[in-house]
């Protein structure tokens, strides 16, 4: 099935599969059959010959002795990882037998998909097994978890996620890197900084904690969590009342600006401090430089938008540019995501044929899995999960309660997987899965413009085979017999590019096979809304928006306290202190991927808490000391550093780690929030409230 495409001496080309805005273009050489080398593509615009801290020892992870390589059975209690090898045949034919009983008993809507993008390619994540469920009648699952929630407020705002190209950063002469870690998360952006940079730009980062991004721009603006909708509106406030905005751009290109400016008599630079807990001084200087500045640019990427107020916060954030006319220039704007240009392009109804969903299917959000898993009035209960592409025992909020629900003896679990992850420990089948050397797959990408063919470079190892095969393998034993569910994903990939969208001009299949990776054809220079032009109902930056209003919201930037917050909450602050954000500050994981692999624990060393001296001292923690991190939803244990590069109040540990590899067996998750955002349905991780103790047993 991949194997008319393999080399056995040659330099394969292909894309890293992460789930990064990056997505990076490789080259991979292999001899005999064995891939000895990868490398990024140097004559990539974005990927410029190199890849990552992770991503460079991704043969390790290839050829790693932890991989799955054989379907396996539970042979002991779930969770106990106690597999023993069975055949193809074997494992397939009992979940086939297991799911056709459980349809029969509780119908289809008893079987939950579970997946994410730990391969980002669209035939990996999101072709056959989107037809496979569909037809079946699978309950639907909502995969918001990371991207829809500020794409929705964005979008509110300017009637698209899509602003600036990330290459055009390097054309700004003032660029705030607003909740987003790019040194760590967005590497392959950060030359564009630079180079802006060495031409005189100044670089901010607006974010909580002093980042490794953070300790390399001029300026560090620490708001307190979930309060950046005030930050902006602040800063909005100066903006209008100094006349620092642009009358004309506003009265040509923008709805609701007389609203606006009352609504900014609620922010003044006092009263946003307070909310937000920057100082007035601060932001007056933030919005006069930013006002003044040409060309000027935002960079938002997700970890914002994890909070009960997420899409408010972007779509407050999002006004901005329109407000001091940054989208004249090249250079200035909001650059967000890039994903929506291939969404337009590339045909994805003939990949996933959505034709097959019936649409009033139930629907459960993937954020609150444990809650799905554990709630005894939901009907039909989840009985079957199958999993592929995530690990939600790591990823997912409120660890304990995702547990709990893994571990449910009437509860089928199936997962495809490369490695016997913490989700995969709960199966039972664990099924191989090939890594993205040993498959074809085609790759858009969230952060960048440019199409990647990834062809498989070696033939799969062991008994693993690609997501799609799976599915052709599982449907006929369910007497799914259509054509459609048999696809090749060569013939899914063609039907991708088989679109009249000018954006594909130069991205045949032809072309991607020779070459690697090709651009879409976007008009330049990109100047999306210098005229105006926007996407909006009302074809304006929507300063007042009818999708707020239609939604619930207030139809103006607003800044909303999070619910689990003192102003909303002021008991359960009084028991948790200390906002807790877990992000994805380790630079040698992505999410909980090589969160198991010896060279990058190796390099990450152990996760530790980060917490101010003013909150360690009221605790007596010091730097080196073992706490215990909980609130009501669990607790971690872990060595504490304390520093001033988190603000006060705020609490920092790294989110990937698993739990069952750390000495506790709990992590971040085991503490996090599980509820929704105000808009898109994602979560609220970062809304999290913790209280710290230091162990006694600690300090000698
Ligand atoms: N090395 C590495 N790279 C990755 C990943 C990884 O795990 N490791 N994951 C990939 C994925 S899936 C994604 S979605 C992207 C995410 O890319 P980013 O959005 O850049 O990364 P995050 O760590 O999610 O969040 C960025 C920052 O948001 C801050 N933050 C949290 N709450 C607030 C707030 O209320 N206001 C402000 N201003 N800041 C806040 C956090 O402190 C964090 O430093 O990265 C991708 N790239
Ligand atoms: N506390 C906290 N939690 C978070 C976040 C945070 O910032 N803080 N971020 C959230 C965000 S933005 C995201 S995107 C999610 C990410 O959550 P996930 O999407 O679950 O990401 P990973 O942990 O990388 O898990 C991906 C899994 O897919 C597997 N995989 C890779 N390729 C293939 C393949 O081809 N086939 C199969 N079957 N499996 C494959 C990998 O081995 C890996 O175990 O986490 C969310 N959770
Ligand atoms: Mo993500």
């Amino acid at each position: 099935m991949t194997g008319r495409d393999q080399p056995a001496n040659d330099v394969v080309r292909g894309a890293c599969p992460h789930d990064c805005p990056d997505t990076c273009a490789w080259t991979v050489r292999v001899a005999d059959g064995r891939a000895t080398e990868l490398a990024g593509e140097a004559d990539h615009p974005f990927t410029r010959g190199g890849l990552c801290a992770k991503v460079n020892h991704y043969l390790e992870r290839v050829y790693s002795p932890e991989r799955v390589l054989h379907p396996m059975r539970r042979a002991g209690p779930t969770g106990s990882g106690a597999f023993e090898q069975v055949s193809w045949e074997e494992a397939l034919d009992d979940v086939a037998s297991r799911l056709r009983d459980i349809i029969s008993e509780y119908g289809t809507e008893a079987v939950l998909p579970y997946s994410y993008a730990g391969t980002q390619g669209l035939i990996q994540s999101s072709s056959l097994d989107r037809r496979f469920f569909a037809r079946l009648g699978a309950t639907r699952l909502v995969r918001n978890i990371c991207g829809s929630a500020g794409a929705s407020g964005v979008a509110a705002t300017l009637g698209t996620p899509v602003g600036m190209l990330p290459e055009d950063v390097a054309h700004s002469r003032f660029i705030i890197l607003w909740g987003t870690n790019t040194v760590v998360t967005n590497l392959h952006l950060w030359p564009f900084v630079r180079q802006a940079r060495d031409s005189g730009a100044t670089v901010v980062v607006v974010d909580p904690v002093r980042t490794r991004t953070a300790t390399q721009a001029d300026w560090h603006v620490q708001p307190r969590p979930g309060t950046d909708a005030a930050l902006a509106l602040g800063m909005m406030q100066v903006i209008v009342a100094e006349r620092l905005h642009d009358a004309d751009y506003v009265a040509r290109h923008t709805v609701g600006f007389d609203e606006l400016r009352e609504r900014l008599d609620d922010y003044p630079p006092e009263r946003a401090a307070e909310l937000c807990g920057v100082p007035a001084d601060e932001i007056v200087r933030l919005a006069r430089a930013y006002a003044t500045a040409r060309p000027t640019a935002i960079r938002t990427l997700i970890g914002m938008e994890h909070h009960a107020n997420g899409a408010m916060a972007l779509r407050t954030i999002a006004c901005l540019p329109a407000l001091v006319g940054a989208w004249r220039h090249l250079g200035g704007g909001l650059l967000h995501l890039t994903a929506q240009l291939f969404n337009s392009a590339l045909d994805r109804s003939a990949v996933e044929m959505p034709e097959l969903q019936d649409s009033s299917a139930r629907k459960i959000n993937m954020v609150q899995l444990g809650r799905a898993l554990t709630d005894p009035a939901l009907s039909p209960p989840i009985r079957a999960l199958i999993v592929y592409n995530s690990n939600p025992a790591t990823i997912a909020p409120n660890q304990n309660l995702v547990l709990a629900g893994l571990r449910r003896e009437d509860l089928l679990t199936v997962v495809l997987e490369q490695f016997l992850t913490d989700t995969a420990r709960h199966a039972d089948y664990v099924f191989p899965a090939t890594t993205q050397l040993e498959h074809l797959d085609l790759h858009w990408s969230w952060g960048h413009t440019y199409l990647t063919l990834n062809r498989p470079a070696i033939a799969p190892v062991g008994e693993a085979v690609p997501n799609t095969e799976f599915f052709r393998r599982l449907a006929p034993r369910l007497g799914l017999d259509e054509p459609y569910l048999r696809a090749s994903d060569e013939e899914l990939v063609r039907a991708a590019l088989d679109s009249d969208h000018p954006y594909l001009r130069d991205a045949s299949y032809e072309r991607l096979h020779e070459e690697g990776w090709a651009p879409l054809n976007l008009p330049r220079p990109w100047l999306p809304f210098a005229d105006g032009g926007f996407p909006t109902p009302s074809g304006k930056c929507e300063f007042v928006s009818g999708r707020m209003r239609a939604a619930g919201l207030d139809p103006l930037p607003a800044h909303v306290p999070v619910r689990e917050s003192r102003a909303a909450d002021p008991e359960r602050a009084a028991r948790y202190p200390l906002s807790l954000i877990s992000a994805k500050s380790a630079l040698h994981f992505l999410n909980s991927s090589y969160a198991n692999m010896p060279r990058h624990l190796r390099a990450e060393r152990e996760p530790i808490l980060l917490l101010h001296p003013d909150d360690a001292a009221g605790r007596g923690v010091a730097t080196g000391d073992t706490v215990r991190v909980y609130n009501d939803r669990g607790a971690v244990t872990l060595p504490a550093r304390v520093e001033d590069g988190v603000r006060p109040g705020v609490v920092a540990m790294p989110f990937g780690w698993w739990s069952s590899l750390t000495p506790d067996g709990s992590s971040a998750n085991a503490l996090t929030s599980d509820g929704l955002s105000d808009l898109g349905g994602g979560g609220d991780w970062h809304d999290t409230l913790v209280e710290v103790q230091r162990l006694p047993t600690s300090r000698p």
